[in-house]
């Protein structure tokens, strides 16, 4: 199992369990609870909240977006019939908000749509959505195509679609699938494949280069921000400092935690977290960021990428970096300013992703955590 992308049906919340609240408590006191009471979904793969609103939005793998309101779920977004979910990492992955969205009320989604021209009938596709109805759901007639990738082969199609404090649109693309990266995608400044993309949403036809993308004017694709990344699946930026934490899904041994910054390359497929790849390579020099943090395969099996916690609910996580595991179903987390050492602070399973509550404007630290999480019992109990 190399990717997050499974059916899960449960979304969780993670709270402080009071039997373990004290001060003195070591930072394993995490519980999750149900987030959304009785309200079950398709393999649910991100829940985010509507910028300014109450609402939450939960994106599911076959190409639907609920969005969760007064304990009920209505349909947000439905493009099924644009989307090739069959795949086991492929459907609709993943949406932002445009950060004007009760402006503009503009949202941008990364799903997989049949290709022809593909070996594997899957064309990465960035889309941008709009609402035409004040914002209540997104007219999938309004479908604007940004920018397309064909996919050779089914598995590290990335997914995650996230604003940056700058305004700027950040995308993740896998290396391509298959396993050891045959083609090469993730080193290769020519491939939009194994990369983090940064685009300008705002301008150009259909999207803008920001000049200060590292490769603008050369030695590389201008939308490329930082590469060497085999399957970035979920990133996330620190809310307090504008970091940009990203899990990046290992081979076969190491998944890690990278801070990405603009042109740095990440290492796959030379290296597997901070480790000589393939296996029993005595040599992989070379101009190569290590993960921040990892961990082997005798804890997991696929990282998922969570948030810097800045609320104040969990006052355990305060601070922390929380992610987790969609093999094993551990979360860990650890202090996003040092030392990066992990401790596992809860058990969830297969953990999709993890999302946050939005502060009202200013009161930053009125955060709490969720997270997409799912349970196999509620599973069966949902079918
Ligand atoms: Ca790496």
């Amino acid at each position: 199992m190399r990717s997050p992308a499974r059916a899960c049906c449960l979304i969780a919340v993670l709270a402080a369990c009071s039997r373990e609240s004290s001060r003195t408590a070591p930072p394993s006191s995490v519980a999750l609870q149900d987030a959304f009471s009785g309200l079950r979904f398709q393999a649910p793969l991100q829940v985010l909240q509507v910028p300014g609103e109450t609402r939450f939005v939960v994106v599911e793998k076959r190409g639907t977006v609920q969005a969760v309101s007064g304990g009920a779920a209505a349909t947000f977004l439905d493009i099924r019939s644009r989307v090739n979910s069959t795949p086991g990492e492929a459907g609709l992955l993943g949406l932002a908000f445009h950060p004007r969205w009760a402006q503009n009320r503009q949202a941008f989604v990364n799903y997989t749509a049949p290709s022809a021209a593909s070996n594997a009938n899957l064309r990465s596709t960035i889309s941008r959505f709009a609402s035409t109805d004040g914002g209540a759901t997104l007219n999938p007639a309004s479908e604007q195509v940004l920018l397309t990738v064909e996919q050779p082969f089914e598995n590290h199609n990335g997914g995650s679609v996230v604003f940056g404090p700058d305004g700027l649109l950040y995308l993740g693309l896998g290396d391509g699938g298959l396993g050891g990266d045959p083609l090469g995608n993730a080193q290769n400044r020519s491939s939009l494949l194994g990369k983090l993309l940064r685009i300008d949403v705002d301008s150009g036809t259909p999207y803008g280069i920001p000049p200060s993308n590292p490769f603008f004017g050369g030695a590389g694709l201008e939308e490329i921000y930082a590469f060497g990344l085999r399957n970035p699946w979920r990133f996330s930026f620190d809310r307090a400092t504008g970091a940009l934490w990203l899990g990046d899904v290992g081979q076969g041994d190491w998944e890690e935690v990278d801070v990405v910054e603009p042109g740095v390359n990440y290492g796959w497929n030379r290296r597997e977290g901070r480790h000589c790849y393939p296996p029993g390579t005595s040599s992989c020099a070379g101009s190569f960021r290590d993960p921040v943090a990892e961990y082997s395969h005798d804890e997991g099996a696929s990282i998922t990428g969570g948030y810097v916690y800045r609320g104040a609910a969990v006052p355990q996580l305060a601070g922390n970096y929380v992610y987790g595991d969609f093999g094993s179903g551990h979360i860990w987390a650890f202090p996003a300013s040092g030392p990066f050492t992990p401790v596992q602070v809860g058990q969830g399973n297969a953990i999709s992703s993890f999302g946050e509550e939005i502060p009202p404007a200013g009161t930053m630290t009125s955060a709490r955590w969720r997270s997409t999480a799912a349970a196999r019992s509620a599973a069966a109990r949902s079918r």
